[in-house]
């Protein structure tokens, strides 16, 4: 694993809890944890469970005895690491969004597509897809169980910013992040809305902004816990994102990704409007999935809680007696089911990054709109 930051404890978590209640085809062994810092890299080793730590992750990428590179960093090392790795024969698991920009997301989805030649797997960490209430959701709308989809709602609204005294960190640096809140968790609601519809959004109109302009940099600690020092810097990134986008079929969504959103901690939403009933699924009650079937008799219309905990619903079944709930790092657990289930299997494994480099164009496209007064765009262009 490349990087051991917050989504560094969350893959490891994934990694270690997997095999302990899927019968995977492969074994992982957490072999090595690579960081700039000798000693907390070390420390998120012993913490995190990885038999060694290395501050050169191009001697890790070399090793004979690595065949996945798990990458955690911030997107600003995306491209350099994957492309390497893809080069040297591992298989690639990389954190969301792909990249920085669409060239690096290109570059890297054509070293993926040289690399599957030669049997190597490359995946993209959005991993609320394997939210079981979120797969569920999909397999629904693709069972026809809401008829045509004609509208969307997808929103991811956090408020951890609100505070303007609240510290930088390299979430706020362009240089390190690509853009803010478009691309951290924006990203993440482009590809939700995407999966659960089975479509792609096609044009976007949209606009994006900065709150606070300047900040408290980062003293102590590091990321969302770390704390002000007294110097001040520039926030470069926007901190609300607001988009209207047409999908492949001709029907609409609305997208709204902000970290200033009062009171709402972590709420991935999207909701899907079809012909003959509706889903609507919130990260913030993960274990249910409200559904609408509006092909019931007029008197019991309405929406009803399905709660996502039988074994038949996806991934469910080797976890705990029916009832008993699932948490945010559950989906990590599934990412490497499906991941080394892609590997052992030699299939090619989702979202690919061809499906981040799509992301990354929807973001690039959002930019540019909002860049010349919201003029439709389109995400191909
Ligand atoms: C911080 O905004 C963050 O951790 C994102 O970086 C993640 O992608 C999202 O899953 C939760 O919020």
């Amino acid at each position: 694993m490349i990087g051991h930051g917050f989504m560094g404890a969350a893959h490891s978590q994934g990694w270690r809890v997997a095999p302990r209640f899927f019968d995977l085809p492969l074994d992982p062994v957490m072999q090595v944890v690579t960081g700039r810092d000798a000693a907390a890299t070390a420390a998120a080793a012993a913490t995190w469970g990885w038999s060694e730590s290395s501050t050169d992750w191009r001697a890790t990428i070399a090793r004979e005895d690595i065949d996945v590179v798990d990458i955690v960093t911030p997107g600003d090392t995306h491209a350099e690491i994957a492309i390497a790795a893809l080069e040297a024969g591992k298989h690639v698991l990389c954190e969301k969004p792909l990249a920085n920009s669409v060239a690096e997301a290109e570059a890297m989805t054509d070293a993926a597509a040289r690399a599957a030649a030669r049997g190597i797997r490359a995946m993209v960490g959005f991993t609320y897809r394997r939210v079981p209430a979120a797969t569920f959701a999909r397999d629904l709308v693709a069972a026809g169980r809401i008829g045509e989809v004609r509208q969307v709602r997808a929103e991811y609204l956090q408020d951890w910013l609100i505070d303007p005294e609240a510290p930088m960190t390299w979430r706020l640096d362009r240089t390190k992040a690509g853009s803010g809140s478009l691309g951290d968790i924006g990203a993440h609601a482009v590809d939700l809305a995407e999966y659960i519809t089975g479509q792609t959004v096609d044009s976007v109109s949209g606009i994006v902004e900065t709150l606070v302009e300047e900040r408290p940099l980062l003293g102590e600690g590091i990321g969302l816990s770390g704390t002000a020092s007294t110097e001040r810097g520039r926030v470069t990134v926007d901190d609300v994102a607001l988009f209207t986008g047409r999908l492949s079929s001709g029907a609409l969504a609305s997208f709204e990704a902000t970290r200033y959103r009062t009171g709402r901690k972590n709420a991935l939403r999207v909701e899907v409007s079809g012909t003959s009933g509706a889903l609507s699924f919130d990260l913030e009650r993960l274990n249910e999935l409200d559904f609408y079937d509006a092909t019931a008799p007029g008197t019991e219309l309405g929406f009803r809680r399905i709660l996502v905990t039988e074994h038949d619903h996806p991934y469910l079944a080797p976890w705990w007696p029916t009832g008993h709930m699932l948490g945010y790092e559950h989906g990590f657990s599934h990412q490497v089911v499906d991941f080394t289930t892609a590997v052992a299997e030699g299939t090619a494994p989702r979202p690919s990054f061809a499906d981040g480099l799509h992301v990354q164009r929807v973001l690039d496209a959002v930019e540019r709109s909002s860049a010349d007064q919201s003029r439709w765009v389109q995400t191909n262009d």
